[in-house]
């Protein structure tokens, strides 16, 4: 058949709403965007355990500690599955994870700012959380079968993240003025990061005609972005909190909230590796791999170990 014949054949099963599989015949370009976007959201995910692993020892209660470790574990698997699904494409772990160690991967630009107090447990589950979901439900949808199976279930784990996050919020707003100005200066420091996190907007998004096109996006990174400031504008109210931004105003006309213009330069200087963190997650993400090498060396050991008795048994 010829290339023509096979894109013909791709673009229809795309078109016709047929999930693409690890052994379809798919154009180079679809793969490697996938490999892009899945390592890179498995990366967000497993250094997006660092900020909240920082309050694991100061949570302050039991439950609260209980809940937090959980949740940190919740996004190891996420990174799991992730790394999972885009084996399914021809790259290997060990090449993904190089890349991530080497500075070379981008992950999200949310994991490069510090979580400074207990509040920000808080507003990373609400509004961190709640950014990632938006985005992802669209993924379950998204043409490439491993993909989109592996989202349905961090779906259900991050909408459990998300209320986790605002209950904490919401406790502490009824709280005394200190632990309402906590939660009001989490809210300060993460609102902004949170609206990056959907990427740049859509006249500068590189890769989201084609990403429409074959239907890895459903929805573009500008029209996201208005759905989470819609839903969080009214989740505000319910906190008694201000969401930190002047032009935030209702616009009848258009059905939506207006609001004011994103610092694309603090954006682009994060995503270049410049932001508040990102030397410190690499280099822990960097001492954690190496720190582990043991396990990986025993778990190798034990499996031919197995292997060997196994044969000598037969
Ligand atoms: N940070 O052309 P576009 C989570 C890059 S998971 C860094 O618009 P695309 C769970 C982009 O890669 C959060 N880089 O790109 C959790 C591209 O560069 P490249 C992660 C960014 O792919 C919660 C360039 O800019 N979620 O939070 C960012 O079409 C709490 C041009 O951009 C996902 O990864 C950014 N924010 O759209 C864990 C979801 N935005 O690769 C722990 C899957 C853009 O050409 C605690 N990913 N760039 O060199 C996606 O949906 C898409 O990849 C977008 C970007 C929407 C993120």
């Amino acid at each position: 058949m010829s290339i023509q014949d096979l894109e013909k054949i791709f673009q229809e099963k795309i078109d016709n709403e047929i999930k693409i599989e690890p052994k379809d015949w798919m154009p180079e370009a679809y793969r490697k965007t996938n490999i892009r976007q899945i390592s890179q959201h498995a990366h967000s995910e497993v250094v997006g355990m660092l900020p909240e692993g920082n309050w694991i020892s100061r949570a302050p209660s039991l439950k609260r500690k209980a809940i937090l470790i959980a949740k940190v574990q919740d996004e190891g698997g996420h990174g799991l599955y992730l790394y999972s699904a885009a084996e399914t494409l021809g790259s290997s772990r060990d090449e993904m994870i190089a890349d991530l160690h080497s500075g070379k991967a981008k992950y999200s630009s949310i994991f490069n700012y510090p979580s400074l107090t207990w509040a920000d447990m808080g507003a990373i589950g609400w509004l961190v959380d709640g950014a990632a979901i938006l985005n992802q439900v669209m993924l379950c949808r998204t043409s490439y079968g491993p993909y989109a199976r592996a989202m349905v279930r961090i779906c259900k784990e991050e909408s459990f993240h998300q209320r986790q996050g605002f209950e904490a919020l919401l406790v502490l707003s009824k709280g005394t003025d200190a632990q309402k100005a906590m939660c009001q200066d989490a809210i300060n420091r993460w609102w902004w990061p949170s609206l990056m996190m959907f990427g740049p907007k859509d006249s500068e998004s590189t890769n989201s005609d084609q990403s429409m096109k074959w239907k890895i996006k459903r929805k573009t990174n500008d029209e996201l972005r208005q759905q989470f400031v819609d839903m969080i504008a009214e989740q505000i109210k319910v906190l008694g909190m201000k969401l930190p931004d002047d032009k935030l105003q209702w616009n009848e006309e258009r059905k939506h909230y207006d609001f004011g213009e994103i610092n694309w330069d603090e954006f682009w200087n994060v995503v270049k590796g410049n932001g508040p963190c990102n030397k410190q997650r690499l280099a822990a993400r960097n001492k954690a791999h190496d720190e582990g090498a043991w396990v990986r060396e025993a778990a190798i050991a034990y499996a031919e170990k197995s292997k060997h008795k196994k044969q000598a048994a037969a």
